[in-house]
């Protein structure tokens, strides 16, 4: 079956990802007022050059305000954010990074997913469908040291495309899980394979997708967080050969580091794959 056969509700997925992220947001930045004031009028006056420009109607005006209250209503402030913002905001701040690359966080994270000690098979049902992939690594520093007790977390959509606690009817835990590097530093996770993913086409974010002419996929990936004691936390989403949104990823999340190179099992069933990651110091 396909993604589109079974479309995401904008609005459960949408309630859920901005119920989550107020839930774990930290307290507001201290941010002196004077860049408020700066970041505030830039972008306000970004809106205003842009109003200057394309002569805005008082219709398309009007227009913009319903949508904007919509992305409210249908809890798509955290898809619209990560999907056409973060990947900014991940590039002006991980820049001086010299170990692997990462990619933004998206709408999806839980924290806390079931521990799996250094090898483990991430939760899912016993019929689960896609692909099995074999997906191991070794966690080191910048120098190649074996970083043991380092934390690799893992989330990623189904082979329908969907991500448990954000789409109805999945186990609480389903294809999200942790693992802990060994004393060579090395992991392995066992899975399935996810499925390319599309954006709510009910929502505010769809509407405009929709609106614009433009597509709703993002290529299938992994999403991972590798952490240990002393180094940056490095976010990543991690992407297979051959998908057909590679080159076109509507949460411009792509990078040619993220790819990886999946191999045949060697007992037939399935993939496996390795893909390494060293850590920037904090
Ligand atoms: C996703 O799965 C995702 O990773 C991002 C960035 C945006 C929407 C859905
Ligand atoms: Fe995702």
């Amino acid at each position: 079956m396909t993604t589109s056969e079974f479309d995401a509700k904008a609005a459960e997925s949408g309630a859920g990802a901005t119920a989550a992220f107020l839930s774990k947001q930290a307290p507001v930045a201290d941010t002196p007022p004077e860049r408020v004031s700066q970041l505030a009028t830039e972008v306000i006056t970004a809106v205003h050059d842009v109003v200057r420009r394309h002569k805005l109607t008082y219709e398309e005006y009007d227009a913009l305000k319903a949508w904007l209250i919509n992305v409210g209503q249908d809890g798509e402030w955290p898809l619209f954010l990560d999907v056409w913002v973060e990947h900014v905001v991940e590039e002006v701040n991980n820049a001086h990074h010299k170990g692997n690359k990462g990619t933004i966080e998206g709408p999806y994270y839980v924290p806390g997913a079931p521990d799996l000690g250094s090898r483990g098979t991430l939760p899912m049902r016993a019929d689960e469908a896609g692909t099995p992939l074999v997906f191991s690594g070794r966690v080191s520093d910048l120098d190649g040291n074996a970083l043991p007790g380092a934390k690799v977390e893992i989330w990623h959509a189904d082979a329908h495309g969907f991500y448990s606690q954000y789409a109805p009817g999945l186990p609480e835990w389903n294809l999200r899980g942790v693992v802990t590097a060994d004393d060579n530093g090395d992991f392995e996770i066992t899975t399935v394979r996810p499925a390319p993913y599309q954006i709510p086409t009910d929502g505010a974010c769809g509407k405009l997708i929709a609106a614009a002419g433009w597509h709703a996929w993002r290529p299938a990936h992994l999403h991972l967080k590798v952490s240990a004691p002393g180094k940056d936390l490095l976010t990543a989403q991690l992407y297979f050969p051959g998908d057909p949104h590679i080159g076109d990823d509507i949460a411009s999340a792509v990078k040619p580091e993220l790819m990886l190179d999946p191999k045949p099992a060697e007992d037939g069933v399935g993939e496996t794959v390795v893909y390494d990651f060293a850590l920037d110091p904090e």
